[in-house]
């Protein structure tokens, strides 16, 4: 007899393409750092959709924004303006000290704008030669899924078979001052990089490194872009990983929790002089900047500071990185984190961490391996004392010796 999980399952299966190997887990219903599958089993959430539902799952306050927007109007075109943006660039604007807004719906759609705003002002404002304009990324970056931001990645399971690519990019390693200083030429436009590589098992640079890039960017003219899409918003215990390392960027992109997961919203964050140099019918994007999008994202940004979910998220980032790394165990070969971006790494010979990540679930913890060895823990940021005590317990149970 299959059961109903079973029979989900199996349709996903046969009918959906491959391009994902979930948790057998079938989940129906979500509140706070919860989500239940169809047999009635409660988890907690200790990926919140890579930091997408950074507020919880069904934030009330996010739910009742959408309802009601949805209700009055969802979508214009930017053919037309509506009553929601001005208020959502305003809030933003203020929330994130930036001077010019450009909305758009996923993280790659962000990036994918900052890659043509940055390399336009190369040519008309640095005066880089036509098609010479050059961004650097980070080995092991991960920024999203298009072809253009594939053609950039160092993962072969990302590029393998999607080629040919964009040319421009140019990779050093993550961390890497000298090699930055010695990738820079007059024709490098930006430096496009992560404040902590999430996909790549939560690698955090050696202090010193981000005030040292600061500085390289601005004696060179090469503008900073941080993709902030997965640590921006609270995730590592401030409203944006740059403020860790005491920078500001040239050009922020969130995305993510910018809707608290209710809906797809992104946006390119800049001093005016990047985002400017963009004129009428030179970008654009059907839903991009909706008044639904907007209505939920001015909710999901209200909570998030209202309700100290930043705060939050730095103290019990501490508590459950003082408990991990008391985890008396042999199999653990690193913790790292910021705030409630964490991982812990296991060692080569434990022999994966997917079979913990299923040891977890068993014992009502949904986490996600990366890289082979690495579980990723990132639960919504308005998990209490008793949860991550409650999450240590399993995560002890399931790793120690
Ligand atoms: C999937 C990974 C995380 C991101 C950063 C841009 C984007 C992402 C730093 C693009 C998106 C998602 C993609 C999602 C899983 C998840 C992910 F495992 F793929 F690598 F978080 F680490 N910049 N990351 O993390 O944003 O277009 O997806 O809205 O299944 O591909 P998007």
């Amino acid at each position: 007899m299959t059961t109903p999980t079973a029979r989900l399952i199996e349709t996903e299966y046969r009918l959906g393409a491959h391009n994902y190997k979930p948790l057998d887990v079938v989940l129906s219903r979500g509140e706070g750092v919860h989500v239940w599958d169809i047999e009635g089993n409660r988890y907690l959430d200790c990926l919140s959709a890579y930091s997408a539902v950074n507020q919880g799952h069904c934030h009330p306050r996010i739910l009742a924004a959408m309802v009601e927007q949805a209700g009055k109007l969802t979508l214009t075109s930017r053919a037309f303006r509506n009553d929601q943006l001005a208020l959502f660039y305003e809030e933003i604007a203020a929330l994130t000290g930036s001077h010019k807004v450009l909305p758009m719906n996923s993280g790659a759609e962000a990036v994918e704008t900052a890659i043509k705003a940055v390399r336009k002002w190369g040519y008309e404002v640095k005066g880089v030669p036509a098609d010479k304009a050059e961004i650097i990324v980070c080995a092991n970056n991960f920024h999203g899924r298009t072809i253009g931001i594939v053609g950039f990645s160092t993962d072969p399971d990302a590029r393998t078979g999607f080629g040919p690519f964009a040319p421009g990019f140019v990779t050093v390693p993550f961390g890497d001052i000298d090699a930055l200083r010695a990738a820079i030429t007059e024709n490098t436009v930006a430096f496009l990089i992560e404040p902590i590589q999430g996909e790549a098992g939560v690698l955090i640079p050696p202090a010193g490194y981000f005030p040292a890039v600061r500085e390289l960017c601005t004696a060179h003219g090469v503008t900073l872009i941080l993709d902030e899409i997965q640590t921006g918003l609270g995730r590592t215990g401030r409203l944006l990983a740059e403020e860790h390392e005491g920078i500001e960027a040239d050009v922020t992109l969130v995305g993510k929790a910018l809707s608290g997961g209710f809906y797809p919203v992104s946006a390119v964050l800049s001093n005016s002089e990047v985002l400017g140099v963009l004129k009428p019918g030179q970008h654009g994007s059907t839903f991009g900047g909706n008044p639904l999008a907007c209505a939920i994202a001015r909710a999901a940004l209200k909570v998030l500071v209202e309700e100290d979910m930043i705060g939050n998220s730095a103290r019990m980032g501490e508590r459950f990185m003082d408990g991990l790394e008391g985890i008396r165990s042999n199999i653990i070969k690193e913790v790292r984190g910021r705030g409630l971006m964490l991982a812990v790494e296991l060692d080569p010979a434990a022999g994966g961490a997917r079979k913990y990540c299923e040891a977890l679930k068993a014992r009502g913890i949904l986490a996600k391996d990366t890289h082979g060895d690495t579980i990723r823990i990132a639960p919504p940021l308005v998990i209490t004392e008793d949860q991550v005590d409650w999450a240590l317990e399993q995560f002890e149970a399931v790793l120690r010796d």
